[in-house]
């Protein structure tokens, strides 16, 4: 079965682009040109009725919904290890993170970076931005206060919930308290900016900038 990734540079798509690589599985990489508003475009709403990017194609199954995408890849490759086996308590761990890390800053970085989006008053927008920044700071910190001894988010395995929070703290970066400031989450965003996969899944998408 062959497997498509509908994605645009820096998107939600670069997480299920970094665990395509991560897994070393044969993929397509087809571009949704927001600069086009490709992603209103009626042939991508068929893929993605939602009009957002990502979207996946596996052989039949179209999908949207970047942790679903990612849960689903899992599942799929699950030699790839990039979750703990199903059934265990590291997995019910990934899971709670997974779906921690999507409805709960994912979601709150809209507002940040789209804060016109939540008020129809322009007088209001900073006042939008601002408290969005002050929910992810304090959400980070949360996230922070969680992390172990690691090195990673689960401890010693390595898993797609750390390619996620990487995603997270990296879209941070512009912030006035950027989330690679506190110990903790800078540490682990290094050492997943210095996994191959992750480096090539950024020359691919053509990011030139310097990492988190
Ligand atoms: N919950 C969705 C959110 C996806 C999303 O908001 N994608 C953004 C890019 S990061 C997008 O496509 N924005 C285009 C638009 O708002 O028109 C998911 O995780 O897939």
């Amino acid at each position: 079965m062959s497997l498509a990734l509908y994605y645009y540079p820096g998107n939600a798509s670069t997480l299920p682009h970094m665990v395509l690589r991560e897994m070393g599985v044969p993929f397509e990489l087809r571009l949704v040109d927001r600069k086009a508003e490709g992603q209103k475009d009626p042939a991508y709403l068929r893929i993605n009725p939602n009009g957002l990017i990502p979207a996946l194609v596996d052989g039949d199954i179209v999908l949207f919904e970047t942790a679903a995408i990612v849960l689903h890849l899992v599942e799929r490759f699950p030699e790839a290890g990039l979750a703990p086996p199903p059934g265990t308590a590291a997995r019910a761990h990934f899971l709670k993170w997974m779906v921690h890390l999507t409805n709960t800053p994912q979601a709150q970085y809209m507002s940040w970076f789209y804060p016109h989006n939540y008020t129809p008053d322009a007088g209001c927008v900073d006042s939008v931005k601002h408290g969005a920044r002050l929910r992810l700071e304090r959400m980070f910190e949360v996230i922070e206060g969680q992390l172990g001894a690691g090195p990673w988010l689960l401890g010693k395995s390595f898993s797609a919930a750390d390619l996620f929070l990487f995603m997270l703290i990296q879209w941070g970066r512009n912030m006035p308290r950027p989330p690679r400031a506190l110990p903790g989450l800078g540490a682990l965003a290094a050492r997943v900016w210095a996994r191959p996969a992750v480096q090539a899944t950024f020359a691919a998408e053509g990011i030139t900038h310097e990492g988190f």
